[in-house]
């Protein structure tokens, strides 16, 4: 759990908290209809909030988003409906199941910065309980007399915007952070990265694991040299072979069989690497694949882009 997520359960807790103690207050002031209606909506809204939070935190994890949201939105429910009768309560727990439900299918199917937009707005809207709980306290066919009832609206709003704001400097870290992460997983994930070592030459380090290549699109640039990796993790000896036009190959003992001009192939025995340097001379699309029987045919074929 990142101060982010912690930001945003605390702020819930917070606001149960409140939109409580101000349904102690006014209960007398609602009719049953007007208490289920608060209910529902609050504990729909805190459910989706919480939801999508911990969809998002927990992606992969989806039954345990869900229970843990339902969980949260049915005590947000209950605990506002409790101020106003059985009624209340059974529908704050029905919207917060629900709400809790739906906002972690959200959650785990949305992207991280996506899903800070939503967490807002649902946040939004659960902070807005506090709103509809003072309109429709006002008794019906009241006239309003002076414009001093302004300023508790303007206040209330003054507060959520400082609220909401210094919520935006907690997100914006937490984006960062996570932005960081992702780049940095990326990185160590996909095994072929394009990175130059200098201006000119291009890094491919491509691994051989249970008969696959650890990736199937190997992006390079054009006339500039390309240092090809090969690792191979299996018990079996795995190749890998290009036919694309390239200048001639200088890479001494170290290069095992590429004589043949245009012909790239690099040969790994098990549990061992091995290395070459070609440079590309035409930009296209060309196959790349492991020439041991079978090989091929299970899956071991990939694609080499010159741009
Ligand atoms: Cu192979």
């Amino acid at each position: 759990m990142g101060n982010y997520q912690l930001f945003v359960l605390g702020s819930l807790a917070l606001l149960t908290l409140v939109v409580v103690i101000v349904a102690i207050i006014w209960k007398r002031k609602f009719r049953t209809m007007q208490g289920m209606m608060i209910s529902m909506y609050f504990g729909m809204n805190v459910g989706l909030t919480a939801g999508v939070l911990l969809g998002v935190t927990y992606q992969g994890n989806l039954f345990l988003s869900t229970i843990l949201s339902m969980a949260i939105g049915v005590l947000a429910g209950s605990l506002c409906g409790l101020c106003f009768g059985i009624l209340s309560v059974l529908e704050g727990i029905m919207a917060g199941l629900m709400g809790g439900m739906m906002g972690a299918m959200l959650g785990e199917m949305i992207r991280v910065d996506q899903s800070i937009s939503l967490i807002q707005l649902f946040l939004i809207l659960s902070l807005s309980t506090i709103f509809i709980m003072a309109i429709l306290k006002t008794p019906r066919n009241s006239r309003i007399h002076t414009k001093k009832w302004l300023l508790k609206p303007i206040s209330l709003s003054s507060i959520m915007a400082v609220y909401i704001i210094g919520g935006n400097l907690i997100v914006e870290k937490y984006v960062n952070t996570i932005g960081l992460e992702l780049s940095k997983s990326h990185h160590s994930a996909t095994t072929t990265s394009t990175e130059s070592l200098d201006s000119e030459s291009q890094m491919i380090v491509l691994e051989t694991v249970d008969m696959k290549y650890s990736t199937k699109e190997i992006n390079v640039k054009k006339d500039r040299a390309v240092n090809l990796t090969l690792t191979n993790l299996d018990q079996i000896e795995h190749d890998i072979e290009i036919k694309v036009p390239s200048l001639p190959i200088d890479n001494g003992p170290q290069h095992n069989h590429g004589t043949e001009k245009n012909v790239i192939h690099l040969h790994a025995s098990p549990k061992s690497t091995k290395t070459l340097t070609f440079t590309p001379t035409e930009s296209g699309v060309y196959e790349f694949i492991c020439t041991v029987p079978g090989h091929r045919e299970s899956g071991m074929v990939g694609l080499l882009i010159v741009s």
